[in-house]
């Protein structure tokens, strides 16, 4: 039960966890080290015990296949679930004039009228990343983040390396590697990052014509991030094994730093609280290679869930 295996992590964080400050001034409760397996044979591991936006998993990890950067292509989609750390960038530039905007995260959070200025800005941003391209091209981009790493990694000689690309070429004419890597954590450019990478090192496996998955994310918010970070990564996995013609085995999850923020805890008892249903299944109604699927060759069946549990994200 994918929910159950979830759900565990956060008993053991309420259970375990210490208590400490953190970068966003939050503060968590935290374990460090912990694993969680799902077997994608059983289904596919979109939580039922709140609703998970399937869209906004899918629309970003076409993002990052595309290897690209800009939130412009997330905004096409309606995904909002980048856009404060494109917009911290902003803020905190020369070019930027409005109502001072610093620590907006938190302030909205306090201070009702600050909250509305923030949502102003923020649609002001929004639009103008949508339309003005020579204002997208610089603010609308996160930076050297996850997709430039997987496609386009720049070596000692500036030449470009293409891990996806390599990655699933080994699978399919070396599948017992044991070098089957990607990486989005190049220390040399973490400065040139919006968000140093969370979800930061994988490692496909193949055994018995089925491919598995490992992550090892460094930093995990439990409530919010994860329960994307599964879905994403399990959806990664089932799109790699058609692509190599195997069947999808276990995405096993490695967790570095894993917390809940203390503002989550209500939300997190909430869900708690909710018995699980059968997980749904997940089809890609396309032949297109990896690199070519998008986002309505993906079909979520018999999805069934408890309603959204809305929280707020730490900046
Ligand atoms: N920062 C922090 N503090 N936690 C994160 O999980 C995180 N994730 C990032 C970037 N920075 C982060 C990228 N992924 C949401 C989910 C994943 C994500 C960013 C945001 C999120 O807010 N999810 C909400 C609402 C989604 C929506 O309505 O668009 C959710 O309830 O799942
Ligand atoms: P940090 O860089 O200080 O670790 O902050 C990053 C926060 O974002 C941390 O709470 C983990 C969270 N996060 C996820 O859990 N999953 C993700 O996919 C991303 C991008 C961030």
């Amino acid at each position: 039960n994918f929910d159950k295996v979830y759900h565990q992590l956060l008993e053991r964080i309420k259970s375990e966890g210490s208590f400490k400050d953190d970068r966003t001034g939050t503060g968590t409760y935290s374990v460090f080290g912990h694993q969680m397996r799902f077997d994608l044979s059983e289904g596919f591991p979109l939580l039922t015990t709140k609703k998970v936006l399937f869209k906004m998993i899918a629309t970003e990890l076409i993002w990052f296949i595309r290897g690209d950067t800009n939130i412009k292509f997330l905004l096409e989609y309606n995904n909002n679930i980048w856009n404060e750390w494109a917009f911290k960038i902003w803020v905190e530039s020369d070019e930027y004039e409005g109502p001072d905007m610093t620590d907006f995260g938190r302030r909205a959070l306090k201070d009702e009228a600050f909250n509305e200025l923030y949502k102003t800005e923020m649609d002001k941003f929004k639009e103008r990343v949508l339309t003005d391209e020579a204002f997208s091209e610089k603010y609308g981009n996160l930076g050297n983040v996850y997709g430039k790493q997987w496609r386009d990694w720049i070596g000692p000689d500036g030449q470009s390396v293409d891990q996806l690309k390599n990655v699933i070429d080994a699978i399919k004419t070396n599948p017992d590697s044991r070098r089957h890597i990607v990486t989005a954590w190049n220390p040399a450019e973490i400065d040139t990052m919006a968000l140093p990478p969370c979800h930061s090192f994988f490692q496909f496996y193949v055994n018995d014509g089925r491919l598995s998955l490992q992550l090892y994310q460094r930093s995990a918010d439990v409530f919010l991030g994860v329960p994307f970070n599964i879905a994403s990564y399990s959806l990664l996995l089932l799109m790699v094994a058609k692509e190599c013609g195997l069947e999808a085995g276990e995405f096993v999850h490695t967790m570095g730093d894993a917390h809940i923020y203390s503002n989550h805890l209500e939300a997190v008892d909430k869900q708690l609280s909710r018995d699980s249903y059968e997980p749904p299944a997940v089809n890609i109604n396309s032949d297109a290679s990896i690199f070519e699927i998008e986002y309505e060759d993906f079909e979520v069946v018999d999805y069934e869930s408890h309603p959204y549990i809305k929280a707020a994200i730490a900046v």
